[in-house]
């Protein structure tokens, strides 16, 4: 019988789907591996019936006091609820994974401005910035101690104010193993195992765009510019305005190459031997792709796919030995998709407003590239969307005019982007409280005396009102 004690880390999820999550995955690999807890990951999807959910936490923990990790919620305040909830019948809550310790501590200055985001802090018992392992000495000592010394840790003191320590830095040692069979879905009111069929393999921290730190202008929304004399806000940033990832982590460099091994090794199995599909989460991919299929070689491990997720940018710069880079993937009969370009608009102004460091013309010839490479590489080569491609679009933004709007329709009938590279629908543009375009949007409500309406941890920049 298995005498350890449980812990249950709770994600957002979507239907249909059977992907797995590294990090709530590698955090409970990390917890099971060193401490007298079982972890397992359970993805939450928006259709899961939450009483049903509910009785099935009950009955793993079969009358033992609850822990329950959140993890990766995507703001969904649903499960951000049931954390209060569960809370004040006595389990131990906590938020750990991207972005726990802005959205436990709340919007910058919320205690001075009411309609700001408050955080969450009441719904957990306390936060855990930054790597996994940082919560086992907390284990270890007991989930009742004093937890004021450790690392990453966001708590309240006994004066309601939110105490905050510095994470701990991110060790290759952590980043070596993942048990992909850790993950679970609801099924009635218990959980039963999900078996993932495609996985992740970290190679970077953070972002190379976010590693510096700048300070940039973005233009007013539309509707509050004056057109003859446009008005500007100065922001200080890393990485893309809209990115929170950028804020998180910034850029803390490549994981060594035992440690990206390892990962490999752990991926799951296919019926014909080969490992299943993986993200490989670095947005600058390219010269090292080679690499990476070599250390599979040097374990033994035959792959399958690897799915890159990129900026036009760096797929213009590492060009050049992609087509060497693919040969060798056709030898080995490995598919390398590009599953995700951040094209993210087709126009300049828009591109400009979100920092994100490429052009219109760099967006349009790494599409031209990529289609002239496809014929040569039908299939060991991927970026459509039959190839299960998504690339990312944002639209609508603040910044669309109906000059805007006309050049990029224009764009988009001449070179054919809704034939390839345009997802079904477009992602409109999401404002974190804790991004970039958050500080330019305070500075607007200040500067004109306006408040924009804030729906969980985002902020409607589409929708404000003058306070009387
Ligand atoms: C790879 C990736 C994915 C992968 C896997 C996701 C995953 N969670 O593992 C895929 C492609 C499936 C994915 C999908 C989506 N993603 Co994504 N994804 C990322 C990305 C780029 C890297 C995550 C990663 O693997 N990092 C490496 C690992 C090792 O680090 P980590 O995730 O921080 O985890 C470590 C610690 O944080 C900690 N930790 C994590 N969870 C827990 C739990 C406990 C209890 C403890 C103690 C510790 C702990 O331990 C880990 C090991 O040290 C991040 C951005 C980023 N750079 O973080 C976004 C990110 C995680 N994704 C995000 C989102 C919104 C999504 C989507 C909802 C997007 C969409 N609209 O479709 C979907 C759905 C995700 C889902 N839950 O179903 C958000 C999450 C926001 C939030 N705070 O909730 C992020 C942060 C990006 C962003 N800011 O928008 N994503
Ligand atoms: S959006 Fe992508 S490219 Fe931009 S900073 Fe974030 S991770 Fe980097």
């Amino acid at each position: 019988m298995n005498s350890k004690k449980k812990f249950v880390i709770l994600t957002g999820y979507f239907k249909g789907e059977s992907y797995g999550l590294l990090g709530p995955q590698m955090a409970a690999t990390i917890i099971s591996e060193n401490s007298e807890y079982d972890a397992i990951v359970v993805a939450v999807t928006n259709e899961d019936d939450k009483k049903d959910l509910k009785a099935a936490l009950e009955h793993h923990f079969g009358g033992t006091r609850m822990v329950i990790g959140f993890s990766t919620l995507g703001g969904r305040p649903d499960l951000f609820g049931l954390a209060g909830e569960l809370k004040t019948k006595g389990a131990i809550t906590i938020l750990a994974g991207p972005q726990a310790n802005v959205d436990f501590k709340g919007e910058k200055d919320h205690d001075r401005f009411d309609h700001r985001f408050k955080g969450m802090s009441d719904r957990f018992t306390f936060a855990l910035q930054g790597p996994a392992e940082a919560i086992l000495p907390i284990l270890a000592k007991g989930l009742d101690g004093d937890i004021s010394e450790f690392d990453g840790v966001l708590f309240k003191d006994k004066d309601g104010q939110i105490k905050e320590n510095r994470p701990a830095p991110w060790e290759d040692q952590w980043l070596s193993r993942v048990d992909w069979t850790n993950i679970y879905r609801l099924k009635g009111t218990s959980f039963a195992r999900m078996p993932v069929t495609s996985c992740q393999v970290l190679q970077q921290i953070g972002c190379p765009h976010a590693a510096k730190e700048r300070k940039i202008q973005i233009d007013y929304p539309a509707d509050l510019a004056d057109g003859t004399d446009p008005k500007r806000v100065t922001i200080t940033q890393k990485g893309c305005s809209f990115c929170d990832v950028a804020q998180d982590k910034g850029f803390m460099g490549a994981v060594g190459e035992e440690a990206v091994k390892s990962q490999m090794a752990c991926l799951p199995g296919q019926a014909d031997g080969s490992r299943v599909a993986f993200e490989l989460i670095n947005e600058n991919p390219l010269p090292r792709l080679d690499r990476t299929m070599e250390l599979a070689e040097e374990c033994s491990l035959e792959l399958s796919q690897i799915n890159l997720t990129l900026r036009a940018d760096y797929f213009l710069k590492g060009q050049e030995n992609l087509k060497n880079t693919l040969e060798t993937a056709r030898k080995k009969n490995i598919r390398i998709l590009l599953a995700s370009i951040g094209f993210e608009s087709f126009d300049d102004t828009i591109l400009k407003n979100l920092n994100k460091g490429v052009t219109r013309q760099m967006n349009l010839d790494t599409i031209k590239m990529i289609r002239d490479l496809k014929p040569e590489f039908p299939f060991h080569f991927g970026y459509l969307k039959e190839e299960g491609a998504h690339h990312g679009f944002i639209h609508p933004t603040p910044w669309d005019t109906p000059d805007i709007a006309r050049e990029l329709d224009r764009t988009i009938a001449m070179y054919q982007l809704a034939m390839d590279i345009l997802p079904p629908h477009s992602t409109p543009l999401i404002i974190h409280h804790a991004s970039g375009l958050a500080d330019w949007i305070r500075q607007i409500e200040q500067q004109e005396n306006i408040q924009f309406e804030r729906l969980g941890t985002t902020i409607a920049w589409w929708q404000h009102t003058r306070p009387v």
